[in-house]
Order: C-alpha cells, then sequence, then structure tokens
C-alpha cells in the first residue's frame, strides 16, 4: 500500500460501509481522502503521482455508485494533476490542497444560496414532507424557521436504514414542529391536504432532468402528483452526471439484502425457503413528478436541468 493510502482507504471504507451517508459528506470525505493520499504521497515523479492518486479515485468511485458529486470533485482534482505535469511533486501537491479548499468553499457557497432560494420557495405557514436525511434540505428547513416561518414539518422513516429519523430529531431539536411517520403512511398524508410542499434531496441529476434520491422518491412524488403538492429537489448543480448526456442511465446502487432482515439467522431462514431480496438504494424519479430543483443558481425546471448543470459544472 503507498504511503498515505491509509488515511484514503479508511475514508473509502467508511463510505462503503454507510458510515458517511449522504452526497454531500461523501463528496466532502472523498475530496480529503484524494488530498490525503496526494500530501502522503512519496512519489518522487509525475507519473508515480499520478498512480497513486488514480488507485485512490477508483476506490472512491466504485464505493458508491450512484454519486456523481464525489466522480465530478474527483475529476476536477485529477485534471488539475494532469493540467501541471512535469513540475515539481511539491509545486502539484500544494496545488491540490488549495483546490481542495476551493472546492469546499464552493460547496459551502453553493449550499448558503440553495438555502436562501428553498426558504423562499417554502409558503409562509404549511405542511412540508422530507424524505431520507439531506443536510440540503435540514439547512433550508432552519433557515426558513429561522425566518418566522410556521410549517409543520413531517418526516417519513425512510426504510431500510431510518435515516428519516435522524431528520426528525434533528429539526425537532432545533425547535421546527415534526411528526414522523412511516414510509407508507406518505400518500395518505398527502392526500389528507396537510401538505404544501414535499422536500427531496438528491444523489443524482441526469440530463434528461430525472431525479436520483433515496428509495421511496418515487412513490412519494407519484403521490404528491395525484394530489397537486408541489415537489422540490435541493441540489448542488455539481450532482449532476455528465455522462448521462450520450444516453447513459444512471446506475442504481443496490444494497445488501440483509438491511431487510433481522439480523442473519432471518436472512439464513429466508434464503432457504428460496426467497429473493432486491434492495435498491435509489429511486429514479422522472422530471414530469418534479416542479423544479433548488440549485445554486435558483430554481430551474427540469427541462432547463441539463443546460444549468452542463453550463455550471464547465464540462465538455
Ligand atoms: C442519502 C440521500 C440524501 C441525498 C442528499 O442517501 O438520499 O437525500 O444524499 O443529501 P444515503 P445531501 O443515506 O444512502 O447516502 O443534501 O446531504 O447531499
Amino acid at each position: 500500500m503507498a504511503p498515505g493510502q491509509r488515511g484514503a482507504e479508511k475514508i473509502v471504507e467508511d463510505i462503503r460501509a454507510l458510515k458517511i451517508q449522504g452526497a454531500r459528506r461523501i463528496a466532502k470525505a472523498a475530496v480529503e481522502a484524494l488530498s490525503l493520499a496526494a500530501q502522503k504521497s512519496k512519489a518522487k515523479d509525475w507519473n508515480s503521482f499520478y498512480s497513486d492518486l488514480l488507485v485512490t479515485a477508483d476506490n472512491l468511485a466504485g464505493a458508491r455508485e450512484t454519486e456523481p458529486m464525489l466522480r465530478n470533485f474527483l475529476d476536477d482534482l485529477l485534471a488539475l494533476v494532469r493540467s501541471m505535469r512535469g513540475r515539481k511533486i511539491s509545486e502539484i501537491k500544494s496545488s491540490l490542497a488549495s483546490k481542495q479548499k476551493e472546492i469546499l468553499d464552493s460547496m459551502e457557497a453553493s449550499v448558503a444560496r440553495i438555502c436562501y432560494h428553498g426558504a423562499e420557495a417554502l409558503p409562509e405557514k404549511g405542511g412540508v414532507l422530507v424524505h431520507c436525511h439531506s443536510t440540503t434540505l435540514m439547512s433550508i428547513l432552519k433557515l426558513a424557521h429561522k425566518q418566522g416561518k410556521k410549517l409543520k414539518v413531517y418526516c417519513t422513516e425512510t426504510r431500510p436504514r431510518y435515516q428519516g429519523r435522524m431528520s426528525a430529531v434533528e429539526l425537532a431539536n432545533f425547535g421546527l414542529d415534526v411528526t414522523l411517520i412511516v414510509d407508507s403512511a406518505a400518500a395518505g398524508v398527502l392526500a389528507s391536504g396537510k401538505i404544501n410542499a414535499v422536500l427531496l434531496g438528491a444523489d443524482a441529476l441526469t440530463s434528461r432532468g430525472e431525479l436520483l434520491n433515496k428509495i421511496g422518491s418515487y412513490h412519494i412524488a407519484l403521490a404528491a402528483k395525484q394530489h397537486g403538492v408541489k415537489v422540490y429537489s435541493a441540489a448542488e448543480l455539481h450532482k449532476y452526471d455528465t455522462a448521462t448526456e450520450g444516453g447513459r442511465e444512471e446506475p442504481i446502487e443496490m444494497r445488501d439484502a440483509l438491511e431487510l432482515a433481522d439480523g442473519e439467522k432471518m436472512l439464513k431462514e429466508w434464503k432457504g425457503a428460496g426467497l429473493k431480496v432486491e434492495n435498491p438504494a435509489f429511486d429514479k424519479v422522472p422530471p414530469n413528478l418534479i416542479s423544479a430543483f433548488i440549485t445554486e443558481e435558483g430554481l430551474v425546471a427540469p427541462e432547463r436541468l441539463a443546460a444549468v448543470a452542463h453550463a455550471a459544472i464547465g464540462k465538455k
């Protein structure tokens, strides 16, 4: 293992083992891991330095499949190294450290703008339905609360890993009025007329204006459409996957069957009975169910997403 790899490997492992969750946290950790591998590398020439970084970048990209923001930022860092071929390794390391800071600062600036636009999109008072745990959504709702908006937030549990409980507790501790519901209650709550807006996060955005977010997002968006409730997805434009421009489908990560069972014993019994388990981590929500993406550039309709995102992340 190349020096510096161990720290980076630990981050890769934590991302893979879901100790680090949510697109923004994953992307930040990946940037940190690649920078760590770079700073600790003992490579004396450009070729070995670059191949050290490629190994770490590949491992990071493979750790979570449905995370274009992670891949976009790693690409930015690797492009910088390529542009400095022939320069001293110490100079490249120092430029990488500045780039890392620039990326992290730009993420904070983007989220601040998303919060502003997101809070503005919410009503002065009314119900908001939230699914999963998204740091972006937490910040929007906290800002709206600080602005004095009287929101009643409904959080789904978000099976199978219950990230929705985290959202519910975090928002209640912040002073918001929060109600926790099981995932399958979402359609009924939307039908009851209590909800004015659905707020979803995002793991990936595609050139067709689709949204990939935690499993369960699709049925919530369908029910919202049925009951005339607006669906917003709050997302930095770096979550856009340029690879989908060529027609490629965004991959959906499949998770361990064990997440559905109460332990190994139950899973073994299921297997013995010939039962199959499917556990996709994300849903793909089609553009006609999304009212707008709340981005750092303001509210963007799904049909404009590709143009706005492509220009913002500056990829050919
Ligand atoms: C988390 C999830 C979140 C997005 C957005 O899924 O679906 O809604 O990642 O989060 P998982 P953020 O727990 O499987 O990673 O706004 O923090 O980027």
